[in-house]
């Protein structure tokens, strides 16, 4: 088992023709808009049969319509879900939830997601980007190993396989790079991150 999460960001057919050859390989999986929109609640329950599931909508909105949401996601299989961590403190923390810190791309987070980091505590962990392994370093010695990290942004988004999990990262969050040929999840190490934490 690879540190690696693949990012389904294809059609429902080609997404479970690459989950279905990295099943075991892949620590799991990442569902986003383009599944969900193309299959619903199906699209979830499909690829969490093949491994651990994370469902992406970037959810950001007040807090009992974020819980609803997790329910239905969560009753379809799916592990976790990826939240905006702009909606804290509304925002409780849930072991359900990643919350997104900073992204792989400019954004407003740049500016706050020191201030985010110590807002982490009680969720399943967080999001930050694997194109910044410096980003990664310093948040990792603030957070210990009490919180999991994944980390996007390898590939056409700059990062370099592995980067991320050596400056402390426990999974890193791949998908144009895999998508195009799932062999290259060969390039990670088949051992646990730094901290060891289970997941995603
Ligand atoms: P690739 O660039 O093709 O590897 O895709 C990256 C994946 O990570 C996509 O599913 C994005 O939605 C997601 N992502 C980012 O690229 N940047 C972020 O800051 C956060 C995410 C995410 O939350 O997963």
């Amino acid at each position: 088992m690879r540190p690696v999460i693949a990012a389904l960001d294809v059609g429902l057919k080609e997404a479970l023709r690459v989950a279905g050859s990295l099943r075991g390989e892949a620590a799991g999986f990442k569902v986003g808009w383009d599944l969900v929109l193309e299959s619903g609640l199906d699209a979830v329950r499909a690829v969490a049969r093949l491994g651990p599931t994370i469902v992406d909508l970037k959810l950001g909105d007040v807090p009992h319509i974020v819980s609803r949401v997790i329910e239905k996601l969560t009753s379809a299989g799916a592990c976790c879900v990826i939240a905006h961590g702009v909606i804290r403190p509304s925002l409780k923390p849930d072991e359900r939830i990643y919350l997104l810190v900073k992204m792989s791309a400019p954004s407003l987070y740049d500016r706050v997601w020191r201030d985010l980091l110590a807002e982490a505590s009680g969720f399943r962990g967080v999001v930050l980007p694997a194109n910044e392994p410096e980003v990664i370093a310093e948040a990792r010695s603030r957070l210990g190993c009490g919180l999991r990290i994944i980390s996007p942004g390898v590939g056409p988004q700059g990062g370099r396989p592995g980067d991320a999990l050596r400056a402390g990262a426990d999974f890193e969050i791949v998908g144009r790079y895999l998508l195009e040929d799932p062999r290259r999840v060969e390039e990670w190490p088949s051992a646990p991150s730094k901290c060891g934490l289970p997941g995603p």
